[in-house]
């Protein structure tokens, strides 16, 4: 299940990286640099990869990276797509979380638990984004609102305030 999360979260990356891109061709400067921004998700992938090769005996897998999805059809479809990108994640998380329970696996019990606070982290990161989507263009006053929130993107954190433990 671990060696399957690495290709996940490389995954993951390669979906922001997608979306990145088309926002940045479609002029949406501000949320491109948010999308990129989340390129962390290789640094995911990579904490995987050095726990299983850290616990001895273990042997990380390098598989293909699975194909990134079709481009979305605008930025409310963007940021929804993420949003489901990222809930699925969060299941797959809980699963290895939940089987490590199971096997009274401790180590990855408790290495799981980081991963659990960053999918907490990034589904309200992006809930809070829809927000303000919503907000943007349910105005009627022309573009003016959505360029001001692609604006404001430009230097958004990458990081949710959730109150969060200290890191594992
Ligand atoms: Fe890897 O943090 Fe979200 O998906």
């Amino acid at each position: 299940m671990l060696n399957k999360q690495v290709m996940v979260e490389a995954f993951q990356a390669q979906v922001y990286l997608s979306y990145a891109s088309w926002a940045e061709v479609n002029s949406f400067a501000g949320i491109a640099n948010f999308l990129y921004g989340h390129m962390h998700e290789r640094e995911h992938m990579f904490k995987i990869l050095k726990y299983i090769n850290d616990r001895g005996g273990g042997k990380a897998k390098i598989e293909a990276i699975d194909k990134a999805p079709e481009n979305p059809k605008d930025i409310g479809d963007c940021l929804q797509k993420i949003l489901k990108h990222e809930i699925d994640n969060s299941k797959k998380i809980d699963q290895i979380v939940n089987l490590a329970h199971e096997e009274k696996d401790w180590a990855t019990f408790s290495f799981g638990q980081w991963f659990v606070q960053k999918q907490i982290e990034e589904e309200s990161l992006v809930n809070g984004i829809i927000d303000k989507y919503n907000l943007a263009s349910t105005e009627v006053d022309g573009n003016t609102s959505l360029y001001e929130m692609d604006r404001d993107l430009t230097n958004a954190s990458q990081e949710a305030e959730t109150p969060r433990e200290e890191e594992f």
